[in-house]
């Protein structure tokens, strides 16, 4: 029987052997899973929990809040304010940044989150789940602002997922190749089901939102008119589509088998940005991507590579199989 490796043996081996993560990187991660279990277990109960529809409120955005939204951002708080490895929180669900309060020791980190991603799935059964990015407190800075947390994603130490679906997975990457554990309820614990995740570089499946598509740029028509074409088309092949309409889970099947991924601007975004969030989306996804031989860009820029102005910034995206993410980032290129 082969071993079973739970994520805190595996954490600690990476940590010996590697040494690429250090000792409170380590226990923030563990945090933070612990904190995904705790969310995996409300999500589960439905509306047995009475944890489904709408709280009554909106979040800085101007969206709704779903009550799973409002859960699961106190749980991942709740975790990891008492940890002792943070500065502070910043979180989809929050205006400004969480600060660990003065009772609790506090360390270098800065964690990010999209507590629960894919908030339309809630109520219908369909998979959705928490988005994490951690970064590191500029060293010698004092005190901790919002300032702080405006750093690349290329700086990212660590990210990942965990994804509520059928089984609960939490997927990883602290700049060492990705990592899938399965949470194994009968045990409460993490399993490392895959190692060394590989995004093929090539595909015949994407996920957009078609219902868009009089809004879109005339690089991303072409892209999907050439698609769509199919096998008489300029691409040669069939093309396949999929929209979960959680980017964690569309994001989970490219990882598991390919694909690109993409929620461009539109005309309906009069300033050129997404709509999904740079800080908790993009970035977290862009490093998981990369981190498995994908690709990400903002349609003409590596995500990585660019410097948010503000928390709450959004972004276009265009990720997953890197010879598609480059085709599609040529023809904005083209285009300028
Ligand atoms: P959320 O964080 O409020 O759930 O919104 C983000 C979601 C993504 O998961 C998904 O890719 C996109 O919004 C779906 O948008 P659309 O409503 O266009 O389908
Ligand atoms: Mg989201």
């Amino acid at each position: 029987m082969t071993r079973r490796i739970s994520l805190t043996q595996y954490l600690i081996e990476q940590q010996r052997q590697h040494g690429h993560i250090p000792q409170e990187l380590r226990l923030l991660i563990e945090v933070v899973a612990r904190a995904c279990k705790r969310i995996a277990i409300s999500v589960t109960k439905g509306a047995l929990g009475e944890v489904l529809g709408t709280a009554g409120s909106e979040n800085v955005q101007g969206e709704i809040q779903k009550k799973l939204d409002i859960i699961a951002n106190e749980v991942l708080i709740e975790a990891n304010e008492w940890g002792g490895h943070l500065a502070a929180m910043a979180s989809e669900e929050m205006e400004g940044i969480y600060l660990v309060p003065n009772r609790f020791p506090k360390g270098e980190y800065l964690l990010m989150f999209d507590p629960l991603d894919g908030s339309s799935n809630i109520d219908v059964n369909v998979s959705i789940g928490t988005i994490f990015s951690v970064l590191k407190k500029a060293e010698g800075s004092k005190g901790v602002s919002e300032d702080d947390f405006l750093q690349p994603g290329k700086q990212q130490v660590a990210a990942g997922y965990c994804v509520y679906g059928p089984q609960t997975t939490l997927v990883l990457t602290f700049g060492a190749g990705v990592a899938m554990f399965t949470l194994d309820r009968e045990q409460g614990s993490f399993v490392l089901t895959q190692e060394g995740v590989k995004i093929p570089e090539d595909t015949k499946e994407f996920a957009i939102n078609m219902s868009n598509m009089r809004h879109w740029d005339a690089p991303v028509k072409r892209y999907i008119d050439e698609c769509l074409a199919g096998e008489e088309g300029p691409r040669g092949k069939n093309f396949n589509m999929r929209w979960i309409a959680s980017m964690v889970a569309d994001v989970h099947r490219i990882l598991t088998r390919g694909g690109v991924f993409m929620y461009p601007w539109d005309r309906r975004e009069p300033n050129k940005a997404g709509k999904l969030r740079l800080m908790y989306e993009a970035n977290p996804m862009a490093f998981l991507v990369e981190q498995a031989g994908g690709a990400a860009t903002n349609a003409r820029q590596r995500i990585m590579d660019l410097t948010p102005t503000q928390l709450h910034e959004r972004v276009a995206v265009v990720l997953g199989s890197k010879n598609e993410v480059e085709r599609v980032t040529a023809y904005h290129l083209d285009s300028a």
